[in-house]
């Protein structure tokens, strides 16, 4: 301990020398730097440049440095057993994909213990000469975890051509080395698994797999097969084949996906048996194929039940690894959880974490932090994959974090990472772009329930006004930098339009309080009319709005916290108004009814609660026909208009649980309480002067219909009685 805590010491101590404590990300493992070693503009001359990694070499030659026969510094490359970094062989670390740099006034040595090390070698060294002083280091390094990465895995638009082939010179940089192919929706991946690639979708593949190769990326290529597998010959046969015409496009590594589906296709035996069979026929019969990976149906522990893990440990090949995303669908990972799973399957899990993929809240962009995953799992795994966003630009934010702490688990900090991908990522605006990322972090309220801290830090809600300023200054700088990054630019646009339009919002809000305190009416009601417009242009903006794409996303920007603000405060702007003056009030949306309460009626029957005392699943209010004379108060129902959605909110004046999207009550009000996204109503007068009941927002937009005993949530509207009870 005591040795430890010198040798801690001591390298603090040479750290605080260095004028600047230079920065690699990924930390590496071991580290001490020392005084200036030279500028960053010294020639070098090579030795061992024939022999060492070709793709090392590669990158080392495009990088822009200066190299000549008589260069000032003489730089050493190889591997273990290659003369030119002999002298150096026994301070390379034994690891797989481990390396060691050192920098002198006179001479740098990249060491790889195997090709991949003297590639990750060269990168490390490509970071240190980006300062204008490049100090003097020693560094023994290598991964905490064997497989670190992407898991293209998601629902929606796939990635494009170049956003992959950006994504490989991404990892190589940040020393991931795992890409696995999985987009739902490709048609070839999944839904028409058994036909193979048509000739010029297959040419690019042949393309990727290679650029991945250059960066040391594995290309996992996966097939889904789940949905209508027969489990007969010609299937397996038939599965093998597909494998083996993306072998011919150059994959050596291959994975099998039954996740999200019904049916025949998720029994665990047949799945053991056809991923033992691709593994006998295939795997182990072509040169140079890894073993193989599969996605179980049950992927998660909430799925979980029956002998389904323990059939698959112990009928398939142990080779075989298993993918797992945790306690839930989507969840981060900690020992315990490793713990479960590792016995339940016979050997190391291989974790796809559901983060920061978006394919189930697409209006929110995800760059936050990446915390919450312990820091003493490595030994736990077989690989660390991350799902990202359909924004392969925008999700690199995480997965620079994800590089981070798959690489140097122990010293991995979610903070100072994320703070390393912004300058990384946008380094002539930074500091704008991490304004937007503070305003992009939360998900809202989603069926996965994971929610991230920290949604918009700067703004005070005590002094509110001149947050919108920075709303739109931030974005207006930004869209001016597509310079720097277009990539990020053209993929965040929309999300950034976004908030610049919040920030007018906010603008006219300010106007209106101002225009209120001097009792300025003809100001109001202009600026009102004003904020409007911004509003109808905000809600107006759609993602990805072009031919061909899956998915458009209505942007949300802060969310949870100016977004609320915003819809909040003018509803009690235009209060204050109307309670002090009359002039030009038409322009101002109608309420179609007065908050207060009422009877519901359809049909001559009275909406009831009739579970009045108990709170259980599936309890809803009921149509009774006759008055309730023992507990009146459960046919009384109370409308009121909620200023953050305009929508109403629907409660029994009995016991106060509120109608939900379904028209039942919840079980629980702890564990559920009422949100305005998912629980609030559009109602409308017809000119009958009976009432519809819509839903809206999360909740979709189906209307209150009923079945004569309750409401049902149907596509066609049912008029309603609205009756004042006083
Ligand atoms: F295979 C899995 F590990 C997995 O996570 N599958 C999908 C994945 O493709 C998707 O991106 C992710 C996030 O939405 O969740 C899984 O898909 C689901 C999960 C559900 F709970 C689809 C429908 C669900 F109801």
């Amino acid at each position: 301990m005591k040795r430890l805590l010198l040798s801690v010491s001591v390298l603090l101590m040479t750290m605080s020398l260095s004028a600047q404590q230079p920065s690699v990300s990924p930390i590496p493992q071991t580290y001490t730097y020392g005084d200036k070693a030279f500028n960053n503009n010294v020639s070098f001359s090579v030795i061992g440049g024939d022999k060492a990694d070709a793709d090392a070499m590669a990158v080392l030659k495009a990088s822009g440095l200066t190299f000549s026969g008589d260069g000032e510094v003489c730089l050493r490359i190889g591997e273990r057993n290659d003369k030119s970094v002999r002298k150096y062989r026994k301070n390379i670390p034994s690891k797989s994909e481990g390396y060691y740099l050192r920098i002198s006034n006179d001479e740098v040595v990249i060491a790889g213990n195997d090709e991949s090390g003297t590639f990750y070698g060269v990168q490390t060294f490509l970071q240190l000469m980006s300062s204008p002083e490049v100090s003097g280091c020693e560094i023994s390094d290598w991964p905490s975890v064997d497989c670190r990465g992407v898991i293209e895995g998601f629902y929606g638009n796939p990635w494009s051509h170049k956003d992959r082939l950006r994504q490989f010179d991404f990892y190589g940089k940040n020393k991931m080395n795992t890409y696995v192919y999985g987009p739902k929706d490709d048609p070839y991946h999944r839904a028409h698994w058994r036909e193979p690639y048509p000739e010029n979708e297959a040419a690019k593949i042949r393309e990727l797999v290679d650029a991945a190769h250059r960066n040391k990326v594995q290309f996992v290529w996966a097939v889904h097969p789940g949905g209508d597998i027969k489990w007969n010959k010609t299937d397996s046969v038939a599965v093998v084949n597909k494998l083996k015409s993306m072998y011919e496009l150059g994959v050596r590594t291959f994975a099998v996906f039954f996740d999200d589906i019904s049916g025949e296709g998720t029994k665990a035996e047949k799945q053991a048996g056809l991923m033992n069979y691709i593994t006998d026929n295939f795997v182990h019969e072509y040169p140079g194929v890894m073993p193989l990976v599969i996605c179980p149906t049950q992927y998660n522990k909430l799925w979980a039940g029956g002998d389904y893990l323990k059939t698959l440990g112990t009928q398939m090949y142990k080779e075989v690894r298993i993918m797992w995303t945790g306690n839930s669908v989507v969840d981060m990972i900690d020992k315990s959880d490793m713990e479960w799973i590792n016995s339940q399957i016979g050997r190391k899990a291989f974790i796809w974490l559901n983060y920061p993929v978006n394919d189930y809240c697409q209006s929110r962009l995800l760059m936050g932090k990446t915390y919450g995953n312990g820091l003493d799992i490595a030994d736990m795994l077989s690989g660390f994959c991350s799902n990202p966003m359909e924004y392969s630009e925008a999700s690199k934010v995480s997965l620079y974090s994800i590089a981070d702490y798959t690489w140097n688990m122990p010293r991995y900090d979610s903070v100072a990472s994320w703070e390393r991908s912004l300058s990384f990522l946008m380094p002539t605006s930074s500091e704008e772009f991490r304004f937007f990322c503070e305003n992009n972090i939360d998900l809202g309220r989603t069926g996965h329930g994971l929610r991230r801290e920290g949604d918009t830090p700067l703004f005070d809600k005590a002094h509110p006004w001149n947050y919108s300023k920075m709303l739109i200054e931030n974005a207006d700088r930004l869209l001016a930098d597509s310079v720097n990054n277009p990539e990020m630019i053209g993929q965040i646009r929309p999300w950034v339009e976004s908030m610049r339009l919040l920030g007018q919002s906010g603008e006219q809000l300010a106007s209106m309080n101002k225009a209120l305190l001097a009792a300025d009416t003809v100001a109001f009601i202009g600026h009102y009319k004003a904020f409007e417009k911004v509003e109808e242009a905000r809600k107006a903006i759609i993602s990805r709005n072009y031919k061909g794409s899956i998915v458009k996303a209505s942007p949300v920007v802060s969310g949870e916290v100016y977004t609320p603000w915003v819809k909040e405060t003018v509803a009690a702007l235009l209060k204050q108004y109307k309670s002090r003056f009359t002039y030009r009030l038409d322009v101002f949306p109608q309420a179609v009814i007065a908050d207060g309460s009422y009877f519901i009626k359809v049909n001559g029957k009275y909406l009831t609660d009739a579970q009045a005392s108990s709170v259980r699943v599936g309890d809803w209010p009921v149509l009774v026909a006759e008055r309730d004379s023992v507990k009146p108060l459960r046919q009384e129902w109370t409308l009121e208009l909620r200023p953050a959605t305009g929508r109403y909110k629907v409660t029994n004046v009995q016991d106060g649980r509120y109608v939900n999207e379904v028209g039942a009550f919840w079980k629980d009000k702890q564990n559920n309480p009422y949100d305005d996204e998912w629980h609030s109503f559009i109602i409308e007068k017809k000119p009958n002067g009976r009432f519809t009941f819509q839903c809206a927002g999360s909740a979709g937009n189906g209307y209150w219909n009923t079945d004569g005993n309750r409401i049902v949530n149907r596509r066609e509207a049912v008029e309603f009685e609205l009756i004042p009870t006083n």
